[in-house]
């Protein structure tokens, strides 16, 4: 008996990946590991991340069959001789963000020490902080950072850890070497002294509108240099009308092949040792459009690392 398991079929995790406990991690041997961190505490307006996770995996078993061959790439866009497993959720505690975010940081920690590359799903921007967080005692790397917003808001109304400030506290911790901010155009988010701030750090920052102008081979080129990356994604680097369902979407976004090819190009600039894939609401989505976009980024980008990596 043929057996299909199509998408709709069966339990999804994320891509239909293995299963795994944290705490069986370290025997599973896994080259990457999803987490979701369902938490929205940190959005100012439109909440709903904390459901990212759920609308990403389950838009994610699109990709899940066995047919996945890209003409253009030669090869599976999600290689099958690489072993990812979904390690499921935090447990987050209502009321308690603190607690929220601690738990996080243990998690993603639980996920380096076992050898695997933490592959995060959010949740709002806030949730970097505590995966960054998480690598500290490790080589040092340099974070790169796709979005429209820079998100390098210090302290708003006592506020330090909310969704404009990921950066910022980025910015803070002694092993990240330097931030490149990439897509950048949104209003409102941070203030002018920010982008002056984070410049005279010595950080890069390529404006959405640079990156039409100058194209993709210009704007790898231009990526602060480092051995090691740890990438964030915050889906409202995408046109608020190709993926709606984001905390805080904007016109004038990029589209799915800019972004894809962005993070192909990524893959090869240096070292990956993480990322997340940040502020996907899923309340605010048409048919799914944003969570089957956001789990076709995800997979592209593990391509393209892992196959980078053999
Ligand atoms: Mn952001």
């Amino acid at each position: 008996m043929d057996i299909l398991d199509l998408p709709f079929v069966g339990i999804p995790s994320f891509c239909k990946f293995p299963v795994v406990n944290l705490s069986c991690l370290e025997e599973a041997q896994a080259d990457a590991a999803i987490l979701g961190i369902p938490f929205d505490l940190g959005t100012q307006v439109r909440p709903g991340a904390r459901y990212g996770p759920r609308g990403i995996r389950e838009l994610s078993t699109h990709y899940s069959g066995a047919c996945n061959f890209d003409y253009d790439l030669g090869a599976d866009f999600v290689p099958s001789d690489v072993k990812f497993v979904d390690c499921g959720d935090v447990d987050v505690i209502h009321y308690d963000a603190d607690e929220c975010l601690m738990r996080a940081r243990d998690a993603v920690e639980m996920i380096l020490a076992s050898g695997a590359m933490p592959v995060v799903l959010g949740g709002d921007h806030s949730v970097t902080i505590p995966v960054l967080e998480a690598y500290e005692g490790r080589e040092p790397f340099s974070v790169i950072q796709i979005d429209t917003h820079l998100d390098f808001v210090d302290s708003i109304a006592g506020v330090t850890k909310g969704q404009g400030s990921p950066m910022r506290r980025a910015s803070e911790m002694p092993y990240v070497e330097s931030i490149t901010h990439i897509g950048i155009h949104g209003a409102g988010s941070s203030k002018k002294q920010d982008f002056d701030e984070t410049l005279a750090l010595g950080n890069v920052i390529i404006s959405r509108r640079e990156w039409l102008r100058v194209g993709l081979a210009e704007v790898l080129k231009k990526i602060a240099p480092s051995n090691r990356y740890f990438v964030t994604i915050d889906i409202d680097v995408m046109d608020g009308a190709l993926a709606p369902g984001a905390g805080s979407p904007e016109p004038g976004g990029a589209t799915y092949r800019e972004v894809s090819d962005l993070l192909i190009g990524i893959a090869s600039v240096g070292e990956i040792v993480g990322f997340d894939l940040v502020e996907v609401s899923p309340p605010y989505d048409v048919a799914g459009i944003t969570c089957l976009t956001a789990s076709r980024l995800i997979l592209d980008f593990l391509g393209a690392i892992f196959r980078k990596r053999q």
